[in-house]
Protein backbone atom coordinates (compact mmCIF):
# COMPACT_ATOMS: atom_id res chain seq x y z
CA UNK A 1 0.00 0.00 0.00
CA UNK A 2 1.34 3.63 -0.96
CA UNK A 3 4.07 2.19 -3.44
CA UNK A 4 2.82 3.33 -6.49
CA UNK A 5 1.97 0.49 -9.45
CA UNK A 6 3.48 2.16 -12.49
CA UNK A 7 5.82 0.05 -14.79
CA UNK A 8 7.89 2.94 -15.65
CA UNK A 9 9.91 6.08 -14.41
CA UNK A 10 9.90 9.01 -17.01
CA UNK A 11 13.27 10.19 -17.09
CA UNK A 12 12.90 12.25 -20.34
CA UNK A 13 10.67 12.26 -23.44
CA UNK A 14 11.03 9.32 -25.89
CA UNK A 15 12.46 9.91 -29.35
CA UNK A 16 10.54 10.17 -32.03
CA UNK A 17 13.71 10.36 -34.72
CA UNK A 18 15.37 7.56 -36.72
CA UNK A 19 18.27 7.07 -37.66
CA UNK A 20 17.88 4.81 -40.66
CA UNK A 21 14.30 4.67 -41.45
CA UNK A 22 12.95 3.01 -44.61
CA UNK A 23 9.59 3.66 -46.41
CA UNK A 24 8.17 1.25 -49.06
CA UNK A 25 6.01 2.28 -50.92
CA UNK A 26 3.41 0.26 -52.83
CA UNK A 27 3.12 -3.63 -50.57
CA UNK A 28 2.55 -5.93 -53.66
CA UNK A 29 4.77 -8.70 -54.33
CA UNK A 30 7.77 -6.65 -54.77
CA UNK A 31 7.47 -4.23 -51.85
CA UNK A 32 6.84 -6.95 -49.44
CA UNK A 33 9.89 -8.85 -50.65
CA UNK A 34 12.18 -5.67 -50.48
CA UNK A 35 10.65 -4.94 -46.82
CA UNK A 36 11.13 -8.66 -45.90
CA UNK A 37 14.93 -9.12 -46.94
CA UNK A 38 15.49 -5.48 -44.99
CA UNK A 39 14.04 -6.70 -41.91
CA UNK A 40 15.49 -10.33 -42.45
CA UNK A 41 19.36 -8.42 -43.14
CA UNK A 42 19.07 -5.74 -40.02
CA UNK A 43 19.46 -2.97 -42.92
CA UNK A 44 16.85 0.07 -41.13
CA UNK A 45 15.39 0.43 -38.04
CA UNK A 46 12.55 1.38 -39.08
CA UNK A 47 10.27 0.17 -41.86
CA UNK A 48 7.43 2.13 -42.88
CA UNK A 49 4.76 0.58 -45.59
CA UNK A 50 2.90 3.09 -47.49
CA UNK A 51 0.14 1.80 -49.70
CA UNK A 52 -3.20 2.88 -50.90
CA UNK A 53 -5.32 -0.16 -49.84
CA UNK A 54 -5.53 0.40 -46.31
CA UNK A 55 -6.75 -3.71 -44.99
CA UNK A 56 -3.74 -5.09 -47.15
CA UNK A 57 -1.15 -2.41 -45.72
CA UNK A 58 -2.49 -3.27 -42.02
CA UNK A 59 -2.11 -7.16 -42.71
CA UNK A 60 1.49 -6.72 -44.35
CA UNK A 61 2.49 -4.51 -41.28
CA UNK A 62 0.81 -6.69 -38.81
CA UNK A 63 2.45 -10.22 -40.37
CA UNK A 64 6.12 -8.73 -40.00
CA UNK A 65 5.19 -7.35 -36.43
CA UNK A 66 4.51 -10.97 -35.44
CA UNK A 67 7.86 -11.70 -36.00
CA UNK A 68 9.63 -8.98 -34.35
CA UNK A 69 10.52 -11.21 -31.84
CA UNK A 70 12.88 -13.17 -33.87
CA UNK A 71 14.28 -10.19 -35.42
CA UNK A 72 16.81 -7.34 -34.31
CA UNK A 73 15.02 -4.69 -33.03
CA UNK A 74 13.06 -3.22 -35.66
CA UNK A 75 9.90 -0.69 -35.73
CA UNK A 76 7.60 -1.59 -38.26
CA UNK A 77 4.61 1.08 -38.96
CA UNK A 78 2.22 1.39 -41.96
CA UNK A 79 -0.78 3.41 -43.30
CA UNK A 80 -2.32 4.95 -46.04
CA UNK A 81 -1.03 8.63 -44.76
CA UNK A 82 1.88 9.99 -46.02
CA UNK A 83 2.57 10.76 -42.33
CA UNK A 84 3.64 7.46 -41.38
CA UNK A 85 6.72 8.36 -44.47
CA UNK A 86 7.88 11.05 -42.04
CA UNK A 87 11.75 11.04 -41.50
CA UNK A 88 12.91 8.46 -44.27
CA UNK A 89 16.00 7.96 -45.35
CA UNK A 90 15.61 5.72 -47.92
CA UNK A 91 12.41 5.79 -49.80
CA UNK A 92 11.53 2.50 -52.35
CA UNK A 93 8.63 2.95 -54.35
CA UNK A 94 7.54 -0.15 -55.88
CA UNK A 95 3.65 1.10 -57.00
CA UNK A 96 2.43 1.06 -59.88
CA UNK A 97 -0.38 -0.61 -62.45
CA UNK A 98 0.71 -3.57 -63.93
CA UNK A 99 -0.04 -3.69 -68.24
CA UNK A 100 -3.32 -4.20 -69.39
CA UNK A 101 -4.36 -6.41 -72.35
CA UNK A 102 -3.64 -4.76 -75.44
CA UNK A 103 -2.38 -1.50 -73.52
CA UNK A 104 0.79 -0.16 -74.80
CA UNK A 105 3.71 0.78 -73.15
CA UNK A 106 3.73 4.26 -73.39
CA UNK A 107 -0.04 3.94 -72.03
CA UNK A 108 1.43 2.19 -69.23
CA UNK A 109 4.27 4.89 -68.11
CA UNK A 110 1.64 7.31 -68.54
CA UNK A 111 -0.47 5.54 -65.90
CA UNK A 112 2.42 4.79 -63.56
CA UNK A 113 3.15 8.61 -64.34
CA UNK A 114 0.07 9.50 -62.85
CA UNK A 115 0.30 7.59 -59.89
CA UNK A 116 4.23 9.06 -59.03
CA UNK A 117 2.30 12.73 -59.09
CA UNK A 118 0.18 12.14 -56.44
CA UNK A 119 2.64 9.81 -54.88
CA UNK A 120 6.46 11.77 -55.05
CA UNK A 121 5.56 15.21 -53.91
CA UNK A 122 3.99 14.27 -50.51
CA UNK A 123 7.09 11.66 -49.90
CA UNK A 124 9.51 14.84 -50.15
CA UNK A 125 7.66 17.04 -48.38
CA UNK A 126 7.94 14.64 -45.59
CA UNK A 127 11.12 13.17 -46.02
CA UNK A 128 13.09 15.93 -47.14
CA UNK A 129 16.48 14.33 -46.80
CA UNK A 130 15.57 11.33 -48.32
CA UNK A 131 17.19 8.90 -51.02
CA UNK A 132 14.50 7.54 -53.46
CA UNK A 133 14.75 4.58 -54.90
CA UNK A 134 12.75 3.61 -57.80
CA UNK A 135 11.66 -0.19 -58.44
CA UNK A 136 8.59 0.20 -60.36
CA UNK A 137 8.77 -0.71 -64.31
CA UNK A 138 9.63 0.58 -66.38
CA UNK A 139 11.98 1.45 -64.10
CA UNK A 140 14.26 4.02 -65.96
CA UNK A 141 12.02 5.89 -67.33
CA UNK A 142 9.75 6.20 -64.23
CA UNK A 143 13.21 6.39 -62.06
CA UNK A 144 13.31 10.12 -64.60
CA UNK A 145 9.94 10.81 -64.14
CA UNK A 146 10.43 10.55 -60.03
CA UNK A 147 13.41 12.56 -60.57
CA UNK A 148 11.21 14.99 -62.42
CA UNK A 149 8.51 15.42 -60.02
CA UNK A 150 11.05 15.37 -56.79
CA UNK A 151 12.92 17.87 -57.35
CA UNK A 152 16.23 16.35 -55.91
CA UNK A 153 19.48 17.07 -56.95
CA UNK A 154 20.16 13.75 -59.67
CA UNK A 155 22.61 11.79 -56.87
CA UNK A 156 19.73 11.56 -54.92
CA UNK A 157 17.09 9.60 -57.28
CA UNK A 158 18.23 6.14 -58.07
CA UNK A 159 16.59 3.03 -60.15
CA UNK A 160 17.23 -0.19 -59.15
CA UNK A 161 18.18 -0.56 -62.57
CA UNK A 162 20.23 -3.47 -63.40
CA UNK A 163 21.80 -4.42 -60.32
CA UNK A 164 19.16 -7.45 -60.38
CA UNK A 165 20.21 -8.33 -64.36
CA UNK A 166 23.56 -8.34 -63.13
CA UNK A 167 22.91 -10.64 -60.48
CA UNK A 168 21.28 -12.95 -62.76
CA UNK A 169 24.17 -12.86 -65.12
CA UNK A 170 26.84 -13.74 -62.29
CA UNK A 171 24.43 -16.63 -61.42
CA UNK A 172 24.19 -17.91 -64.78
CA UNK A 173 28.04 -17.38 -65.31
CA UNK A 174 28.97 -19.12 -61.87
CA UNK A 175 26.79 -22.37 -62.86
CA UNK A 176 29.16 -22.56 -65.48
CA UNK A 177 32.35 -22.28 -63.93
CA UNK A 178 31.46 -24.01 -60.69
CA UNK A 179 32.37 -20.87 -58.28
CA UNK A 180 29.94 -19.08 -55.88
CA UNK A 181 28.13 -16.41 -57.57
CA UNK A 182 29.56 -13.51 -55.02
CA UNK A 183 33.15 -14.79 -56.24
CA UNK A 184 32.56 -13.97 -60.27
CA UNK A 185 32.50 -9.89 -61.32
CA UNK A 186 30.60 -9.01 -64.00
CA UNK A 187 28.30 -6.57 -65.23
CA UNK A 188 24.79 -5.81 -67.53
CA UNK A 189 24.51 -2.00 -68.06
CA UNK A 190 21.67 0.05 -69.81
CA UNK A 191 18.36 -0.80 -69.85
CA UNK A 192 16.20 -3.08 -67.45
CA UNK A 193 13.66 -2.56 -69.72
CA UNK A 194 9.64 -3.72 -68.88
CA UNK A 195 9.19 -6.72 -67.36
CA UNK A 196 5.59 -6.70 -68.94
CA UNK A 197 7.15 -5.89 -72.08
CA UNK A 198 8.07 -9.84 -73.88
CA UNK A 199 7.70 -8.94 -77.61
CA UNK A 200 11.46 -9.00 -79.56
CA UNK A 201 10.84 -5.81 -81.13
CA UNK A 202 11.30 -4.07 -77.71
CA UNK A 203 14.20 -6.20 -76.29
CA UNK A 204 15.79 -3.84 -73.89
CA UNK A 205 19.45 -3.28 -74.22
CA UNK A 206 20.83 -5.33 -70.87
CA UNK A 207 24.86 -4.85 -72.04
CA UNK A 208 26.81 -7.18 -71.16
CA UNK A 209 30.12 -5.98 -70.80
CA UNK A 210 32.43 -8.98 -71.31
CA UNK A 211 35.56 -7.37 -71.35
CA UNK A 212 35.51 -6.54 -67.39
CA UNK A 213 33.89 -10.33 -66.58
CA UNK A 214 36.55 -11.83 -64.17
CA UNK A 215 37.18 -13.92 -61.22
CA UNK A 216 39.91 -13.02 -58.51
CA UNK A 217 41.19 -10.47 -61.30
CA UNK A 218 41.65 -13.04 -63.87
CA UNK A 219 39.61 -11.69 -67.18
CA UNK A 220 37.68 -14.62 -69.00
CA UNK A 221 38.23 -13.32 -72.41
CA UNK A 222 42.20 -13.09 -71.64
CA UNK A 223 41.97 -16.85 -70.80
CA UNK A 224 39.16 -17.66 -73.72
CA UNK A 225 38.94 -15.21 -76.90
CA UNK A 226 36.51 -17.10 -78.14
CA UNK A 227 34.09 -17.21 -75.21
CA UNK A 228 31.55 -15.25 -76.69
CA UNK A 229 31.43 -16.15 -80.34
CA UNK A 230 28.17 -18.02 -81.42
CA UNK A 231 30.66 -21.31 -82.11
CA UNK A 232 31.91 -21.46 -79.20
CA UNK A 233 29.72 -24.81 -77.98
CA UNK A 234 29.80 -23.82 -74.32
CA UNK A 235 27.09 -21.03 -75.54
CA UNK A 236 28.66 -18.83 -73.33
CA UNK A 237 26.65 -15.80 -75.55
CA UNK A 238 23.26 -17.11 -74.75
CA UNK A 239 23.56 -16.27 -71.31
CA UNK A 240 23.15 -12.41 -72.53
CA UNK A 241 19.82 -13.57 -73.78
CA UNK A 242 18.89 -15.96 -70.73
CA UNK A 243 19.10 -12.68 -68.70
CA UNK A 244 16.98 -10.93 -70.93
CA UNK A 245 13.98 -13.38 -70.48
CA UNK A 246 14.60 -14.33 -66.72
CA UNK A 247 11.59 -12.03 -65.49
CA UNK A 248 9.44 -13.18 -68.79
CA UNK A 249 10.41 -16.88 -67.82
CA UNK A 250 9.50 -16.67 -64.10
CA UNK A 251 6.46 -14.85 -64.33
CA UNK A 252 5.18 -17.44 -66.90
CA UNK A 253 6.04 -20.08 -64.03
CA UNK A 254 4.99 -17.92 -60.99
CA UNK A 255 2.96 -15.01 -61.95
CA UNK A 256 5.94 -12.34 -60.68
CA UNK A 257 8.98 -12.01 -59.68
CA UNK A 258 9.88 -10.58 -56.40
CA UNK A 259 12.50 -12.59 -54.12
CA UNK A 260 15.64 -11.73 -56.01
CA UNK A 261 14.51 -8.29 -56.68
CA UNK A 262 14.02 -7.97 -52.92
CA UNK A 263 17.37 -8.62 -51.86
CA UNK A 264 18.54 -6.67 -55.09
CA UNK A 265 17.43 -3.70 -53.19
CA UNK A 266 18.17 -4.52 -49.78
CA UNK A 267 22.09 -4.21 -51.00
CA UNK A 268 21.14 -0.98 -52.57
CA UNK A 269 19.29 0.37 -49.35
CA UNK A 270 22.35 -1.19 -47.26
CA UNK A 271 25.21 0.49 -49.42
CA UNK A 272 22.56 4.00 -49.17
CA UNK A 273 22.13 3.73 -45.31
CA UNK A 274 25.42 2.70 -44.70
CA UNK A 275 27.44 4.70 -46.18
CA UNK A 276 29.33 1.74 -47.42
CA UNK A 277 31.14 3.12 -50.76
CA UNK A 278 30.03 0.03 -52.39
CA UNK A 279 29.83 -0.25 -56.14
CA UNK A 280 26.92 -1.66 -57.34
CA UNK A 281 25.35 -1.17 -61.31
CA UNK A 282 22.00 0.93 -61.05
CA UNK A 283 20.28 3.76 -62.62
CA UNK A 284 21.34 6.98 -62.53
CA UNK A 285 21.16 10.25 -64.90
CA UNK A 286 23.60 9.39 -68.17
CA UNK A 287 23.42 12.71 -69.51
CA UNK A 288 26.73 13.44 -70.70
CA UNK A 289 28.37 10.00 -70.44
CA UNK A 290 29.80 8.14 -73.85
CA UNK A 291 28.45 10.52 -76.08
CA UNK A 292 24.52 10.53 -74.38
CA UNK A 293 22.92 13.57 -75.21
CA UNK A 294 19.33 13.08 -74.05
CA UNK A 295 18.07 13.57 -69.93
CA UNK A 296 17.66 9.67 -69.55
CA UNK A 297 18.37 7.51 -66.73
CA UNK A 298 20.45 4.04 -67.16
CA UNK A 299 22.39 1.48 -65.50
CA UNK A 300 26.32 2.34 -64.70
CA UNK A 301 28.69 0.68 -62.28
CA UNK A 302 27.63 3.96 -59.56
CA UNK A 303 29.56 4.78 -56.17
CA UNK A 304 26.88 4.10 -53.09
CA UNK A 305 26.39 6.12 -50.04
CA UNK A 306 24.27 8.39 -47.68
CA UNK A 307 24.43 10.57 -50.36
CA UNK A 308 22.88 8.54 -53.18
CA UNK A 309 25.21 7.96 -56.41
CA UNK A 310 28.85 9.66 -55.72
CA UNK A 311 30.85 9.00 -58.63
CA UNK A 312 30.22 7.00 -61.92
CA UNK A 313 33.05 4.28 -62.39
CA UNK A 314 33.82 4.98 -66.13
CA UNK A 315 34.34 1.91 -68.02
CA UNK A 316 36.18 1.10 -70.74
CA UNK A 317 32.86 -0.24 -73.08
CA UNK A 318 33.74 -0.80 -77.18
CA UNK A 319 31.73 0.68 -79.84
CA UNK A 320 29.12 -1.89 -79.65
CA UNK A 321 28.48 -1.56 -76.26
CA UNK A 322 28.64 2.37 -76.38
CA UNK A 323 26.12 2.20 -79.26
CA UNK A 324 23.56 0.52 -77.17
CA UNK A 325 23.75 2.23 -74.90
CA UNK A 326 23.42 5.59 -77.27
CA UNK A 327 20.34 3.39 -79.06
CA UNK A 328 18.98 2.82 -75.64
CA UNK A 329 19.20 6.56 -74.47
CA UNK A 330 17.59 7.69 -77.58
CA UNK A 331 14.59 5.09 -77.38
CA UNK A 332 13.75 6.14 -73.98
CA UNK A 333 14.29 10.06 -74.51
CA UNK A 334 11.48 8.93 -77.52
CA UNK A 335 8.89 7.67 -74.96
CA UNK A 336 9.85 10.01 -72.32
CA UNK A 337 8.67 13.12 -74.74
CA UNK A 338 5.49 11.84 -74.68
CA UNK A 339 4.67 11.65 -71.47
CA UNK A 340 2.23 14.18 -69.86
CA UNK A 341 3.31 15.53 -66.44
P1 LIG B 1 1.62 -5.62 -57.26
O1 LIG B 1 1.69 -6.90 -56.50
O2 LIG B 1 0.46 -5.35 -58.15
O3 LIG B 1 1.76 -4.43 -56.20
C1 LIG B 1 1.63 -3.09 -56.53
C2 LIG B 1 1.21 -2.36 -55.27
O4 LIG B 1 1.20 -0.96 -55.54
C3 LIG B 1 -0.21 -2.75 -54.79
O5 LIG B 1 -0.17 -3.11 -53.42
C4 LIG B 1 -1.00 -1.47 -55.00
O6 LIG B 1 -2.03 -1.29 -54.05
C5 LIG B 1 0.08 -0.42 -54.84
N1 LIG B 1 -0.28 0.89 -55.36
C6 LIG B 1 -0.96 1.20 -56.50
N2 LIG B 1 -1.13 2.53 -56.57
C7 LIG B 1 -0.54 3.06 -55.48
C8 LIG B 1 -0.40 4.38 -54.99
N3 LIG B 1 -0.89 5.45 -55.64
N4 LIG B 1 0.26 4.55 -53.82
C9 LIG B 1 0.74 3.50 -53.14
N5 LIG B 1 0.65 2.23 -53.56
C10 LIG B 1 0.00 2.03 -54.70
O7 LIG B 1 2.91 -5.48 -58.20
P2 LIG B 1 4.36 -6.08 -57.89
O8 LIG B 1 4.70 -5.82 -56.47
O9 LIG B 1 4.49 -7.42 -58.44
O10 LIG B 1 5.25 -5.11 -58.81
C11 LIG B 1 5.44 -3.75 -58.47
C12 LIG B 1 6.25 -3.04 -59.53
O11 LIG B 1 7.59 -3.50 -59.50
C13 LIG B 1 5.75 -3.28 -60.96
O12 LIG B 1 5.84 -2.06 -61.67
C14 LIG B 1 6.74 -4.29 -61.48
O13 LIG B 1 6.84 -4.26 -62.88
C15 LIG B 1 8.00 -3.78 -60.81
N6 LIG B 1 9.14 -4.70 -60.79
C16 LIG B 1 10.36 -4.17 -60.96
C17 LIG B 1 11.48 -4.95 -60.96
C18 LIG B 1 12.82 -4.34 -61.19
O14 LIG B 1 13.81 -5.05 -61.37
N7 LIG B 1 12.91 -3.03 -61.16
C19 LIG B 1 11.38 -6.35 -60.75
C20 LIG B 1 10.16 -6.88 -60.54
C21 LIG B 1 8.94 -6.11 -60.58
Amino acid sequence: EGVSKVLFTPIVEESVSSRSKVTVVGVGQVGMACAYSILNQNIANEIALYDVVADKVKGEMMDLQHGLVFCKPVKISAGTDFEVTSGSRVIIVTAGARQREGESRLDLVQRNTDIFKNIIPPLVKNSPDALLLIVSNPVDILTFVAWKLSGLPKNRVIGSGTNLDSSRFRFLMSEKLHVAPASLHGYIIGEHGDTSVATTSDIPYKVPVWSGVNVAGVRLLDIYPNLVDESNPEKWADLHMQVVNSAYEIIKLKGYTNLAIGLSVASITKALLGNTRAVKPVSTLVKGFYGIQDEVYLSLPCVLGSQGVTSVVNLTLNAQETDQLVKSAQKLQNVQSQIKF
